[in-house]
């Protein structure tokens, strides 16, 4: 099982006690309002709250505002996919050209110099409060690798190695990147914004453009986090490898939410509600909850930490001149704890050796490895790697079905042919 702390834990019990007896209160959107205001035709203004900042974002035509080469990126929609491949002469950190991007809409063009930060919200114990970008960077700042990995990221091996479909964005492995970041503790800003005692949900809402998901309105990217979790280690980052975000990262200020599914990460951050109230958006509701045998149903607790993998950084299909010696590379990662050891097969799963750790294994990071083949025989083959983290969780050989393919950790078959 993935450790959660105690307090992250107790947050998903009183979540889910509270959302059965109704006393969580919809952010910004409730189905039935949202059908009174759809019929109202005057959805947007209703569900901004007066503090809210005007958003000063131009959606990017097409989506993406980097280049895709095909050698770096797999387009699927509105994301691009890492190859692995594109990995394998980069370091620990993922250089900012090939880093995944996930977006529900589209990159807007957010100005730094026009744009501002507003806390807002009952959780406060006075008014909102903005925060420029001058601001936060006169803040003291602080540094730490972390890596962003979608929720659904391995989601296409639900239905390639199990035979199961899924809904959701068919990632193989690379919606993951792992990048040096910096910027303010959000705990800093939230403290200097009057955070009260009586606060229990922090809600970043990002700039980039309403969603709509079969014609209803969700309204912008938000997603509530616990206080305890706020308060913790998340970042307020506005730089990435040592370079101001990259519009599809964020710009100009983005979350960082170490260990966490993706979609904690919320880029273009715009404003953020800190309540007195639990908080539900579709965004810990229906999407990013575990649906499905064994879950109730209304899901299971908010996703939070990631699950635990291992990619090879090689085309799927690549080709092995046999009685050669190669080196086989690739990276494993956890949410849960530190990656303590990886083991390869290179006979389908038969015999399983320890690759060499290439990187000290850190918490919220991934670990490069490496091991020897001299493939004999000429033919298909099946590469596999599995990890096993500080916690003792090793990579299982399947995973249990959920509907939209969640939380993927089982060990992956990487094809290749001997030649
Ligand atoms: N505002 C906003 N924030 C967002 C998203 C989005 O669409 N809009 N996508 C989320 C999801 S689902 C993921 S996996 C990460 C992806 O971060 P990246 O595009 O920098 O790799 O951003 C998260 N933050
Ligand atoms: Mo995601």
């Amino acid at each position: 099982m993935t450790p959660a702390s105690p307090s992250e834990g107790a947050y998903d019990r009183i979540r889910l006690r509270q959302l059965r007896r109704g006393l969580a209160r919809p952010a910004g959107i409730d189905r039935r309002s949202l059908l009174r205001l759809a019929a109202a035709a005057s959805v947007a203004a209703p569900l901004l709250p007066a503090a809210a900042p005007s958003a000063h974002a131009v959606t990017a035509p097409g989506g993406v505002v980097k280049p895709l080469p095909p050698e770096l990126f797999t387009v699927r929609g509105t994301n691009a996919e890492t190859n692995f491949a594109a990995l394998r002469d980069t370091g620990l950190l993922t250089p900012a050209d090939r880093f995944f991007v996930r977006n529900h809409t589209g990159t807007p063009r957010v100005d730094a110099s026009d744009w501002k930060l507003t806390v807002w919200g009952d959780g406060l114990t006075g008014g909102p409060v903005d925060f420029s970008y001058e601001a936060l960077r006169a803040l003291p700042s602080v540094s730490r690798t972390a890596f962003v990995e979608c929720a659904g990221n391995g989601r296409s091996f639900f239905a390639s190695q199990q035979g199961e479909q899924v809904s959701g964005t068919a990632w193989t492995l690379g919606a993951i990147g792992t990048a040096r970041w910096r910027g303010v503790r959000l705990a800093e800003v939230l403290r200097r914004a009057g955070i009260g005692a009586n606060a229990v949900d922090v809600l970043p809402r990002g700039l980039d453009a309403e969603v709509v998901s079969d014609g209803v309105p969700l309204g912008r990217v938000r997603r509530p986090l616990p206080v305890a979790k706020a308060l913790d280690d998340v970042l307020l980052a506005y730089e990435m490898n040592g370079e101001p975000l990259p519009p599809d990262h964020g710009h100009p200020v983005r979350l960082i939410v170490p260990s966490w599914v993706g979609i904690a990460n919320i880029k273009w951050v715009g404003d953020i509600e800190v309540s007195a109230e639990p908080l539900l958006t579709p965004w810990n509701t229906g999407m990013y909850r575990l649906f499905g045998p064994g879950h109730p149903p209304e899901g299971s607790a908010p996703l939070s930490r990631q699950t635990l993998k291992s990619a090879f950084e090689l085309t799927p299909g690549a080709t092995f001149a046999a009685h050669r010696r190669h080196l086989l590379t690739g990276r494993s990662w956890s949410g849960g704890a530190p990656v303590r050891a990886v083991d390869v097969s290179t006979d389908g799963g038969v015999r399983w050796r320890p690759a060499r750790l290439r990187d000290e294994p850190r918490p919220g990071s991934w670990v490069r490895w490496s091991a020897d083949w001299v493939p004999r025989a000429p033919g298909p083959g099946v590469l596999l790697a599995r990890a096993t983290d500080r916690s003792g969780r090793t990579q299982p050989e399947t995973t249990a079905w959920n509907t939209q393919g969640y939380l993927f950790d089982a060990v992956v078959r990487h094809p290749v042919t001997v030649v």
